[in-house]
């Protein structure tokens, strides 16, 4: 007899935004807004734009916008679309969110507005950038982009989203000495840039879902459950040697087959929040720097176990 995993659609549903607020906005030429990244209209002097005549050029600017409903963990998808053209795309940025109150950032100013929350940056992104252009991610997980520029274009991050219910995105576009005018726009004759639209989806995670953010040594990594028992205490351990499968006894659950091979060892459990969703952070050791590691967690209320995961060091 054969036993089929059940096959799980998991649809991509958009994320409507509201409430646009930026430190400034363009009226330059057009009236610009974070207000029309969200309005669906493509045409070029339409978006969220910061070239600043009051010091002819452009500086370092932040938009937030608020999430309609709030996200719990999975993974958010952001496609950055730039149709002005004579390449206005973004040269260095940074994407965080947060899971502040609505109330208390997001005033819908496009000028001075309140961006000011507890914001979280995002990590490990997936990135798809138009042909020819590059990129990198810096040490504060800023995404600084190079190679052949295109004179429009869109640029697809994708990350996975933090514990608790996402109620706000922060957009930070910084300079760098690559770019020109240093940025943080790619447009040759002043840094700037226009985001025509920002469009934002989100994908739940299927099932236990352990995931290794940061996984660096010498650095912070963050191990992270998600769809565990809301309250309940999660069990995370590693392995050095390989994916298993062996059968340990795991307390409360009892035989339980574990993706790890001994020596496995158990880090400190850790209670999930009301969301399911549980976070253990601790320093990679330096010396672990380009060998595999294998990690696996178990729901120690429901006994469910987590996708394994197999990552080398960086
Ligand atoms: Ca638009
Ligand atoms: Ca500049
Ligand atoms: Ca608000």
């Amino acid at each position: 007899m054969m036993f089929l995993a059940p096959i799980l659609l998991l649809a991509q549903t958009p994320v409507p935004l509201q409430e646009g607020t930026a430190t400034f906005s363009q009226v330059q030429t057009a009236t610009f807004s974070p207000d029309q990244v969200y309005d669906g209209i493509l045409t070029t002097l339409n978006g969220w734009a910061i070239y600043d005549t009051a010091v002819a050029g452009t500086l370092e600017e932040t938009a937030v916008w608020e999430t309609a409903a709030n996200l719990p963990p999975g993974r958010i998808d952001f496609e950055l679309i730039q149709n002005h053209g004579t390449t206005h795309l973004l040269g260095r940025f940074r994407l965080s969110v947060t899971t502040d109150s609505r109330s208390s950032f997001a005033d819908g100013l496009d000028n001075n507005g309140d961006v000011t929350a507890n914001w979280t940056v995002l990590l490990d992104p997936t990135v798809t950038l138009p042909a020819g252009m590059t990129y990198s991610v810096l040490a504060d997980g800023s995404i600084l982009i190079a190679g052949t520029i295109a004179l429009t274009g869109t640029y697809e991050i994708g990350y996975s989203l933090p514990c608790g219910g996402v109620t706000g995105i922060r957009l930070e576009l910084l300079e760098h000495s690559s770019l020109p005018f240093n940025g943080p726009g790619l447009h040759i004759a002043n840094g700037n840039l226009v985001l025509t639209e920002l469009e934002v989806s989100y994908t739940p995670h299927s099932g236990l879902f352990l995931e290794a953010l940061n996984l660096v040594g010498g650095q912070q990594a963050t191990l992270r459950v998600s769809n565990a028992t809301p309250g309940g205490l999660v069990a995370i351990a590693y392995s050095l040697a390989g994916n298993g499968p062996v059968n340990a006894n795991v307390p409360g659950c009892g035989i339980t087959t574990l993706l790890l091979s001994p020596p496995i060892t158990a880090l400190p459990t850790v209670r999930a929040d009301a969301t399911g969703c549980a976070e253990l952070s601790g320093n990679v050791p330096a010396a672990l720097s380009g060998r595999p590691l294998w990690l696996h967690s178990v729901d120690l209320s429901s006994c469910a176990t987590s996708n394994g995961v197999a990552q080398i060091v960086g």
